[in-house]
């Protein structure tokens, strides 16, 4: 009764595996970070589901086997059996190590250091930090992501954009090299659905590659609890049509000069200020008033940016 009621669970539990691995639709994928991910993901789970069932098979088996047995007597040395699982552990381990290999030695994975050691210098950064990684390719977009407490400023250094807050524009079908630094203390940048992470550390750059197969808007997460306001430090990941991208950017750049940028109830101005760095930010309530105003100035000598939002 007892070795039924386990045949049962144990069926059971094989048939939910087999369920859930069978039942995971093969979405169209988002980024080669993301195919690389799932790939590696798929390709162990071919090799872990047969494992799965021919040990817990053997141990089934031989439970109901030997279920009678009241005078048990311990397997003999056998030495084929031996050097059959050390060596079929050692091929298995070789495929597991290799398969990861391939996946972590990548670009898109294990930072672009690892494809890219060269040392070209990243120019225009806002903060003088190292570890950016310059691209290698000549149609690749560089962005800045500055985490602080509780945003993210994204940069567009190589095309004198910057200000800009929780929206990152990207482009499609084009390497993009995001390099990602904090102001403050430790956030992360996680984009999980295009299988993009990385730490944001005070002090140093990393960079992230990566090449998005699919225009859209992708959430982005704080993925290191930093303060009161973690679970509101979100953003988004536009990723626009290679050409929207091109005239993206040309507006932003033409807006920056023109030196002012106003849409009903949004405002966004730049000045050019001498020497100086400034951060303010206010919330009021009145009456049936809302505004919230926040500026933040950083200058050497280049900009200054201001967000005003008002609704009454
Ligand atoms: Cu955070």
């Amino acid at each position: 009764m007892r070795v039924t009621r386990r045949w049962l669970g144990a069926s059971g539990g094989l048939a939910l595996l087999a369920l859930a691995v069978l039942a995971e639709p093969v979405a169209a994928q988002t980024s080669v970070n993301e195919e690389l991910i799932f790939g590696l993901n798929r390709k162990l789970l071919y090799v872990a589901i047969p494992i799965t069932v021919l040990v817990e098979g053997i141990l089934f088996y031989t439970v109901y086997k030997y279920r009678n047995n009241d005078d048990p007597s311990p397997t003999q040395e056998n030495r084929r059996l031996e050097i059959t699982w050390t060596v079929a552990t050692a091929i298995i381990l070789l495929f597991v190590g290799l398969a990861s290999y391939q996946v972590l030695g990548s670009a898109f994975i294990g930072g672009a250091t690892a494809a890219n050691p060269g040392d070209a210098e990243v120019t225009n950064l806002s903060e003088d930090y190292d570890g950016a990684q310059a691209p290698s390719e000549a149609d690749a977009v560089e962005v800045e992501v500055v985490a602080a407490k509780y945003f993210w400023e994204v940069n567009y250094p190589q095309e004198n954009v910057s200000g800009e807050q929780d929206t990152v524009v990207i482009p499609a079908d084009r390497p993009v090299y995001i390099h990602v630094t904090s102001t403050d203390w430790l956030h992360a940048f996680h984009a999980p659905d295009l299988g993009l992470k990385q730490d944001a550390f005070p002090g140093e750059y990393n960079t992230i590659k990566t090449e998005v197969y699919e225009p859209g808007t992708y959430q982005l997460y704080c993925a290191e609890y930093c303060g009161v306001g973690h679970s509101q430090m979100l953003g988004t990941i536009e990723v626009l049509p290679g050409d929207e991208y091109d005239q993206w950017i040309e507006d932003q750049r033409s807006s920056g000069e023109a030196g002012g940028n106003e849409t009903a109830g949004n405002e966004t101005a730049n000045a050019t200020a001498g020497n100086e760095t400034a951060n303010a930010t206010a919330n009021g309530t009145a009456g049936n008033e809302t505004t919230n105003a926040t500026a933040n100035a950083t200058a050497n000598g280049t900009d200054a940016n201001a967000t005003a939002n008002g609704t009454s």
